[in-house]
C-alpha cells in the first residue's frame, strides 16, 4: 500500500482510515518520502480552531522552488516543464524544459533582488497567461518574497485595493495581453491603479503585445534587458515551513476582498499529493488545466502541484472560442494531452456549439477529465463524458476553495465510481461534517446541511492578510471547532457528497466568485441610485448570472432607464471588472426587508429565478406589499 499514490478503491478506504486515525503519522510519511528538506520538522501539526491557529511541519526548512525545479534537474533536466500555447494558434508553442525554467526563475529572482525585494516583501503580479507569469511566481518563492497574483481581468480600482491591502512594493505587469481577437492594455490599468498606491516603488514590464504604452521614469522598467543581464543561478532562500508563500484575494460576502495567506510546507505537500492522486499523474503525461494563474486553481494545479511532481504542465494564453470553438480540442490533439481540467461554465459554453468542433480532433490521448469551480449540472457532465471522454475517461468533479489551497472532495480516477454532479468522497486527511441550522452536526445520510471540515489539512489558509479577526469570524465562528466552508452540501446513502452551492451572499458567475456587497456598493455610487440588491439566478452557460434590483432616487427628473442600466454596468466594470456586470436590472420602489432592516435576499433570489411558487413566510417583513410589486415587474 502506498500512502502517496492510491490506485484502487480498497486502497483508498485503507489509506483514508489511516489518515483519519493518525493524521500526523500519515502526512509525516508523505512529507518524508517525497520532498527535499534542509531541516526536518520538530512537530508535524499543532492546531486550535478556537484561536484559530494551524501549523504544519513546524521547524522544517525548505524552499518550494527547489522542490519544483532543482530537484528534477538531474533526472528530468531536458523534460518539458511548461508547455506554453499562445493565444494565436499560428504562433509556435514553447517547450520550456526544467533546465530552462531553472535559469529563467533564477534570472528573475536576481532581478527582483536588484530591485530591492527581500524575503517577506509583497510583490503584486498582474500578468496575462504567458511564461513570465510562472517565472515571476516562482522567482518570488525563490527569494522568499510573498507573491500576490491579481487576475489580469480586474479593473484598476480592484487592482489598487489589492496592492494597498498587502502593501506591495513592486508590481510585475506587461504592456498588454491577447485574449482571442482582443488586445487589452494592461499597463495603463496599472498606471491608473498606481495613482492611488503609495507603497509601490518599482514596476517591471514584460513586452508581449508591443502596444504603445507610457513608461514612468524612476518607476517603470522593461523586464527583458534586466533578465538578460542577470545570472542564471540564484541560491534559494531557506524558508521556515510556516513562512507565507503567497496571498491570493477572494471575494467575501461583505466588505473588501480577503487576502488569503498560504504558507510554504503544508501547501507544497498537499498540492503535490492531490495533484498526483486526483489526476492519477504518471511520468510521461501531458497535463492541462485551463484556469488562469490569477485564481487558486492556477496556483495549485498549473504551477505548484504539477511542478512538484516533475510534470509537464500546459499553460494556455487564449480563450476557448478563438479562433473558433474547437481550440481546446485542437490543443488536446496537438500536444496529446492526457489530463484535462476545466470549469463547468466552459463545458456548457462549448456544449452549445456544433459537435463538428469536437469531432474534427483526435482526443484519444485523454485519460482523466476534471471540473472545478462550481456545481456541474447533469447535462454538462454527460456531454463532457460522451463527447470529450468518449465514455472512457473518468471525470473528477473536484470541490475545493481558495481557502483550502487544494482539492478536498473528489473522486480518485479508476478507483471511485463517479456519479454525475457528486464530488463524491473526501480525500485522505479530510474530515467533512454537515451541520444543521441550529449548529448541530448531522450524522445520518441522505440529508443536506452546511459543509464544514472538522480537522486541519496541510494546505488550509492560515489567516487573512492583516485581519486575523475576520479570518476567525468568517470561517471559525459559525460552528464551534469547525472550519465553515460557506457551501451547502448533500450526503447520499453511500456517503457521497454533492455540493449544492453557496449559502452566503457570494454568487459564482462563470466560475468566478463574486461578493454581492461590493457590486451593490458600486451601483450605489450612481447619482440616481438610492439602494440596490444583487442576487444570482440560474443561467444555462454561466451557471449563475446577476440580477439587480435598483431603487432610484426621487429627484423629480425623468431619466432614460436604459441609460441608467448602461451607466450602472459601466460603474461595475470600472469598480470591479466586466465579469461582475448585471444581466438584468429591475427598477423597483422598495426592497423586501426584515424588521431589523436586512434585505430578504432569499425572496429576491426566488423571484429572479422565476420560482414564485413558495416564497415562504413573508408576513414577518416590514413591507410585505412590495413583494407583489416586484413579482409583477420581474424581468423574464
Ligand atoms: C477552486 C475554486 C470556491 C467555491 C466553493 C464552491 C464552488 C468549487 C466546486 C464548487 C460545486 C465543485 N476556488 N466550487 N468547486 N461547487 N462543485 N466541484 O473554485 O475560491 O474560487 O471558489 O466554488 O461554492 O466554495 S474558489
Amino acid at each position: 500500500m502506498s500512502n502517496y499514490h492510491i490506485k484502487h478503491l480498497e486502497e483508498y478506504f485503507q489509506v483514508y482510515r489511516k489518515s483519519v486515525r493518525d493524521p500526523e503519522n500519515y502526512w509525516e510519511e508523505i512529507a518524508e518520502e517525497h520532498f527535499l528538506w534542509h531541516k526536518r520538522w520538530d512537530n508535524v501539526l499543532s492546531w486550535d480552531f478556537e484561536k484559530p491557529e494551524v501549523k504544519w511541519f513546524e521547524g522544517a526548512k525548505l524552499n518550494i522552488t527547489e522542490n519544483c525545479i532543482d530537484r528534477h534537474l538531474r533526472t528530468r533536466g531536458n523534460k518539458t516543464a511548461i508547455l506554453f500555447e499562445p493565444n494565436d494558434s499560428s504562433e509556435k508553442a514553447q517547450h520550456i524544459t526544467y533546465n530552462a525554467l531553472h535559469d529563467k526563475v533564477c534570472q528573475f529572482a536576481n532581478v527582483l533582488k536588484q530591485q530591492g525585494v527581500k524575503k517577506g516583501d509583497r510583490v503584486c503580479i498582474y500578468l496575462p497567461m504567458i511564461p513570465e507569469l510562472s517565472y515571476a511566481v516562482l522567482a518570488c518563492a525563490r527569494i522568499g518574497a510573498i507573491h500576490s497574483v491579481v487576475f489580469a481581468g480586474f479593473s484598476a480600482k480592484a487592482l489598487a485595493t489589492r496592492i494597498n491591502d498587502s502593501d506591495c512594493k513592486l508590481v510585475i505587469t506587461s504592456d498588454g495581453s491577447y485574449r482571442g481577437k482582443k488586445v487589452l492594455d494592461l499597463k495603463s490599468i496599472v498606471d491608473e491603479a498606481l495613482e492611488t498606491c503609495e507603497c509601490v516603488e518599482n514596476v517591471l514590464v514584460v513586452k508581449r503585445t508591443r502596444s504603445k504604452i507610457s513608461m514612468k521614469d524612476d518607476r517603470d522598467q522593461w523586464l527583458a534587458p534586466l533578465m538578460d543581464a542577470a545570472e542564471k543561478t540564484c541560491e534559494p532562500e531557506i524558508m521556515d515551513a510556516e513562512d507565507p508563500l503567497f496571498i491570493l484575494y477572494t471575494s467575501g460576502s461583505t466588505g473588501t476582498p480577503k487576502g488569503m495567506v498560504h504558507t510554504t510546507a503544508g501547501y507544497m505537500v498537499y498540492t503535490a499529493f492531490t495533484f498526483k492522486n486526483v489526476f492519477q499523474y504518471t511520468e510521461d503525461d501531458i497535463y492541462w488545466c485551463t484556469a488562469d494563474i490569477g485564481w487558486i486553481t492556477g496556483h495549485s494545479y498549473i504551477v505548484y502541484g504539477p511542478l512538484a511532481n516533475g510534470a509537464t504542465t500546459v499553460m494556455f494564453e487564449g480563450v476557448p472560442s478563438y479562433p473558433d470553438h474547437g481550440r481546446f480540442w485542437e490543443i488536446v490533439e496537438k500536444h496529446k494531452v492526457t489530463q484535462f481540467y476545466t470549469a463547468p461554465t466552459a463545458i456548457r459554453a462549448l456544449g452549445k456549439e456544433k459537435l463538428d468542433f469536437v469531432e474534427k480532433y483526435d482526443l484519444s490521448s485523454l485519460k482523466v477529465l476534471g471540473t472545478v469551480g462550481e456545481p456541474i449540472n447533469e447535462e454538462a457532465w454527460h456531454w463532457y463524458d460522451e463527447n470529450i471522454g468518449k465514455r472512457k475517461c473518468p471525470i473528477v468533479d473536484t470541490w475545493w476553495q481558495t481557502e483550502t489551497g487544494g482539492i478536498l472532495i473528489s473522486p480518485i480516477p479508476y478507483s471511485t465510481p463517479a456519479i454525475p454532479t457528486f464530488a463524491t468522497l473526501p480525500l485522505p486527511g479530510i474530515q467533512p461534517a454537515l451541520m444543521d441550522e441550529e449548529g448541530k452536526e448531522i450524522h445520518e445520510n441522505q440529508v443536506d446541511g452546511r459543509l464544514c471540515i472538522k480537522f486541519p489539512w496541510p494546505s488550509i489558509a492560515r489567516t487573512i492578510w492583516g485581519n486575523h479577526e475576520r479570518y476567525k469570524e468568517t470561517y471559525f465562528s459559525a460552528y464551534k471547532n469547525m472550519y465553515f466552508t460557506g457551501d451547502g452540501a448533500l450526503r447520499d446513502s453511500v456517503g457521497y457528497y454533492r455540493i449544492t452551492g453557496r449559502v452566503d451572499d457570494v454568487v459564482i458567475v462563470s466560475g468566478h466568485n463574486l461578493g454581492t456587497a461590493p457590486i451593490e456598493d458600486a451601483i450605489n455610487e450612481h447619482p440616481a441610485v438610492a439602494e440596490s440588491a444583487i442576487v444570482g439566478f440560474p443561467h444555462d452557460v454561466k451557471g449563475n448570472a446577476l440580477y439587480g434590483y435598483v431603487i432610484l432616487k426621487e429627484t423629480g427628473e425623468t431619466r432614460d432607464r436604459d441609460n441608467v442600466r448602461k451607466e450602472i454596468n459601466q460603474l461595475i466594470s470600472e469598480r470591479i471588472g466586466p465579469i461582475a456586470k448585471l444581466d438584468k436590472i429591475q427598477f423597483t420602489s422598495g426592497l423586501p426587508k426584515t424588521r431589523s432592516g436586512k434585505i430578504m435576499r432569499r425572496i429576491l433570489r426566488k423571484i429572479a429565478s422565476g420560482d414564485t411558487s413558495n416564497l415562504g413566510d413573508t408576513s414577518t417583513l416590514l413591507n410585505p406589499e412590495i413583494v407583489d410589486e416586484i413579482m409583477e415587474n420581474v424581468l423574464k
